[in-house]
């Protein structure tokens, strides 16, 4: 018989919409027939039906390539053969990079944050605006066959510049996710060489997936899959790159489906609620139609 986990089902979520989660829970697990992997359930922060958006809220930096200010620490591989890693404190063995010869530009989400810390004097270009979706590569990206190639293509960085010119730079992206179809969903990100992604809902604390300091590129999503409802979720996605190719993708997936980018109505900045037909909505285009003829007849 499988075990059903449904520890991460929400405590704080009303009675009703646990006693849902559980039993989708159950469900899935059942028709799968393999150990269950409970859903997280997660009322969004601004329920109802949302006008479709237009992207998201992006700002990309870059600074000095040969900036030694990280704070992100290294540790040499041992004579007994353990691997080098990487650390954000001291102590143990471990030094900061930017003390190394090699040690320039950026190394970690710490170097990500001192970037885009407000007042920060690092950024030696910057853009900010509004895009379709969350889908840049640098040039480098673009033409690496284990890039776009592999992985999907992407749009240009929102600035240009020569390849060198395209490193070290980071990204960020803020706004709402809009959920139109209630169900289970999950989020991934595609990132070289790091990122974090944070989704709020109703119960104020965000739910969140991370990849610190230089990893191959890869794609990472939520462990569980996420129970969202008809609403807007508040979202933040940080990412960089430090050298060579560089990319960040947002994309999802419902159910058992394929990664695909967040498409653009699905990405808001500024809520606009919507109203079912046959309710206030139709009220309110009654009301608007009887002051456009009440304006014509005046004039
Ligand atoms: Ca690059
Ligand atoms: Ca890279």
């Amino acid at each position: 018989m499988n075990k059903i986990d449904t520890s991460t089902v929400n405590p704080s979520m009303t009675q009703g919409a646990r006693a849902a989660a559980i039993a989708l829970a159950i469900a899935a697990g059942v028709l799968a027939g393999a150990p269950v992997q409970a859903a997280i359930a997660l009322d969004p922060l601004l329920a109802g039906q949302y006008a479709a958006g237009s992207g998201a809220n992006a700002v990309f930096h870059r600074i000095d390539g040969a900036w030694t200010g990280t704070s992100v620490h290294w540790r040499e591989p041992s004579e007994s053969g353990a691997p080098g890693a990487y650390s954000n404190t001291g102590g143990d063995g471990f030094a900061r990079i930017g003390e190394r010869g090699w040690g320039t530009g950026l190394w970690g989400l710490a170097d990500w944050r001192a970037v885009n810390a407000p007042g920060s004097t690092l950024p030696l270009q910057s853009w900010s605006g509004v895009l379709a979706t969350i889908n840049q590569g640098d040039a480098l990206y673009a033409s690496d066959p284990h890039g776009a190639a592999l992985w999907g293509a992407a749009d240009p960085l929102p600035f240009t510049g020569s390849d060198d010119q395209q490193n070290n730079w980071t990204a960020h992206f803020t706004g709402y996710l809009r959920i139109s179809d209630p169900g289970a969903y999950n989020f991934g990100v595609l990132y070289d060489d790091g990122f974090f992604l944070r989704i709020w809902g109703a119960d104020g604390s965000p739910l969140e997936i991370s990849s610190d300091f230089l990893s191959p590129r890869e794609r990472l999503g939520f462990d569980q899959d996420l129970l969202l409802g008809t609403g807007l979720y508040r979202f933040e996605l940080g990412a960089y790159d430090r050298i060579e190719a560089g990319v960040v993708n947002l994309a999802w997936k419902q159910g058992d489906g394929v990664w695909q980018t967040v498409p653009t109505e699905h990405l808001v900045t500024d809520p606009i609620a919507i109203s079912a037909p046959g309710t206030a909505g139709v009220l309110a285009a009654g009301l608007a139609a009887f002051a456009a003829f009440r304006s014509r007849k005046r004039t």
